[in-house]
């Protein structure tokens, strides 16, 4: 059975290399449910567990416009002062991984009420299909964001916009690893999208520039998820654009790479930071809870692997031959487990991760 598991993860991890996903494994990740998928997402996260890339960084200036109008215009004076993101990188985010085809950056802005998002995505053949609301867009080419405000990778959304302006948006209660299920009645109320394409549309007898993408999400939508934002706040978030290469196959890349290739692993969202800062002024200070995670989720990778070769959990951190440089607390039986690390400092911290990646943190009393 190890052998068998040894020479599947190797021929899953060359597979997962490629960072290609197959429309049929793309539907049945949207249902959740695909072994092959769930083997395929497990073995591709343990083979990086030790060289995972940087998580991206962001800083949030606030808009100077209250009302800023959402008509596919990302050139005009609202987001002269808003930074690009880096041109976004292949999902799984490897140095040696391969560069994407089609360029794609992005901007964001806050105000009192909303967060803003602006996308450029370089393209020769704009391209979009379905147009009802909550359809199946992931079968054509889409620009998708994902938002789990307060980063316990629990309760998070998924947001997709096509060429057509059509859009998608859900809800998760947990990753689909660890048996979330999407909640497609979910309802960005009030949300504002528009697109702009620079070219022609469902026209391939010439060639495009490419598309912009213009959203506005009212902090009201997110309300069942989160307290709107407060100056230096955090929120983990991820930009993502998938783009087919064929009639079947699909490529991501990504603005914060996930590592692996699964874009329902809100541990690898990027941080964005709200500042009130001027345009160019802010300091991104980064998360004192960040080693912690990272060592936490190389603990959860193994414990996963351990799962599918033993069937259930291992009950100490010797079982799994599992080494860390933070000292880890853990409790374990063969159904259920957690882990905590204490972040020292001014104001301590015990930061904890259980059997469905659920992220706890906790002011330790003194
Ligand atoms: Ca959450
Ligand atoms: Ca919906
Ligand atoms: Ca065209």
């Amino acid at each position: 059975m190890i052998e068998f598991a040894k020479s599947l993860s190797k021929s899953l991890v060359g597979f997962a290399d490629q960072t290609r996903i197959d429309l049929r494994n793309r539907r049945a990740m949207a249902r959740g449910a695909s072994v092959i998928g769930a083997a395929l997402i497990l073995f591709a996260s343990f083979a990086r567990a030790d060289e995972a890339p940087k998580i991206a960084e962001y800083l949030c200036y606030r808009t100077t416009d209250e009302q800023m109008k959402i008509d596919g215009n990302i050139t005009d004076v609202e987001w002269a002062n808003a930074p690009w993101t880096g041109d976004f990188v292949d999902i799984v985010g490897k140095s040696t991984s391969p560069k994407p085809q089609f360029a794609t950056r992005a901007k964001m802005l806050w105000s009192d009420t909303t967060l803003y998002i602006a996308a450029h995505l370089d393209e020769t053949n704009v391209s979009a299909k379905i147009s009802d609301h909550d359809g199946e867009l992931y079968t054509g080419n889409a620009f998708e964001v994902f938002i789990d405000p307060d980063g316990d990778n629990q309760n998070y959304v998924e947001l997709e916009i096509n060429a057509l302006n059509t859009t998608m948006d859900l809800t998760m209660d947990k990753p689909y690893r660890d048996r979330g299920k999407p909640d497609l009645s979910f309802e960005l109320t009030g949300m504002k999208t528009a697109v702009h394409v620079e070219g022609t549309l469902n026209n391939s007898n010439d060639t495009d520039r490419g598309w912009d993408i213009e959203i506005a999400i009212p902090f009201s939508a997110l309300q069942s998820l989160a307290k709107k934002p407060a100056p230096s706040d955090q929120w983990r978030i991820n930009l993502a654009r998938s783009e087919y290469v064929d009639e079947k196959t699909s490529k991501y890349s990504v603005w914060s790479p996930q590592a692996e290739m699964n874009m329902h692993a809100p541990e690898r969202f990027g941080y964005v930071q709200f500042t009130e800062e001027p345009p160019g002024k802010g300091v991104f200070k980064p998360d004192p809870t960040a080693n912690a995670r990272l060592a936490l989720f190389k603990l959860y990778h193994a414990q996963r692997l351990y799962r599918y070769k033993n069937k259930h959990w291992a009950t100490s951190l010797k079982d799994m031959n599992f080494t860390s440089d933070l000292p880890i607390d853990f409790h374990g039986t063969p159904q259920a487990w957690t882990a905590s690390v204490t972040v020292k400092g001014p104001k301590p911290m015990i930061v904890s991760v259980d059997q469905e990646s659920h992220v706890r943190v906790q002011s330790r009393t003194p």
